[in-house]
């Protein structure tokens, strides 16, 4: 199967835990950010994650390909299937996030050569579309002192939630799906406090579906 994605995007690392949490095999194909022909060709609208699957047919919508995958695996091992239990205090949290945390990823996602962005046209493009989504990128920069106060504020609810290292809830489950790839993204972030328990749940999550966080590059 064939997977396409852009780095930053946490819609696709949703679709990229599913594989390496099962241990299956994929080829992973990063689009250029302004590539419009090949997510339309596949899937009729320029968006991602796009799953191929073997048969050769396209698939598009995050959450449709982690519960294809899953199912996909769960009739070759019995019980494996992905628990679709999200507690209301982790949607509650992902909201309160999802209203600002664009504003420290966007501007610099861009900065980090990450593959979807290795030409300055595909840059231009995506600061292009995103700037009259979040204003512009230097002034959300410069800004990034007042979000950070809140990410920092809501970590700390958020230690309280996580139940356990290896997964939120416990077990792995659609909780995880939804969350670590929002927290993935934030370590690209300097400056966030990090709370333990986060800290050590995002690092767990890491390295169980393999996939790199961006600690190293943070800006
Ligand atoms: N509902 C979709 C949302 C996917 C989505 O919004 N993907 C973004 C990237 S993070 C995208 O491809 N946007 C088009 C663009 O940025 O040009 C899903 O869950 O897969």
């Amino acid at each position: 199967m064939k997977l396409y994605t852009y780095d930053h995007c946490p819609y696709c690392t949703r679709a990229r835990m599913i594989f390496g949490w099962h241990n299956i095999d994929f080829e992973h194909i990063i689009l250029l950010n302004d590539d419009e022909s090949t997510p339309v060709g596949l899937i009729g609208k320029k968006m991602v994650p796009i799953l191929v699957k073997a048969d050769g047919t396209a698939m598009g919508e995050s959450l449709d390909i982690v519960r294809f995958v899953d199912n996909a695996t769960a009739t070759q091992q019995a019980g494996s299937r992905l628990p679709e239990n999200v507690r209301p205090e982790i949607e509650a949290w992902l909201a309160e996030i999802n209203e600002y945390q664009n504003r420290l990823i966007m501007p610099r996602c861009v900065q980090l050569n990450l593959a979807e962005f290795a030409t300055q046209s595909a840059i231009a493009y995506f600061v292009n579309k995103k700037t009259a989504y979040i204003g512009d990128f230097s002034e959300n920069l410069k800004n990034s002192a007042q979000y950070l106060a809140k990410i920092n504020a809501d970590l700390i609810d958020l230690a309280d939630l996580i139940h356990s290292p290896e997964a939120t809830n416990g077990v792995f489950s659609m909780e995880d799906i939804l969350l670590f790839p929002i927290l993935r993204n934030l370590s690209m972030v300097k400056g966030v406090d990090w709370q333990k328990p986060v800290l050590t749940y995002l690092e767990n999550m890491s390295a169980q579906t393999k996939i790199d966080l961006f600690s190293d590059r943070a800006i």
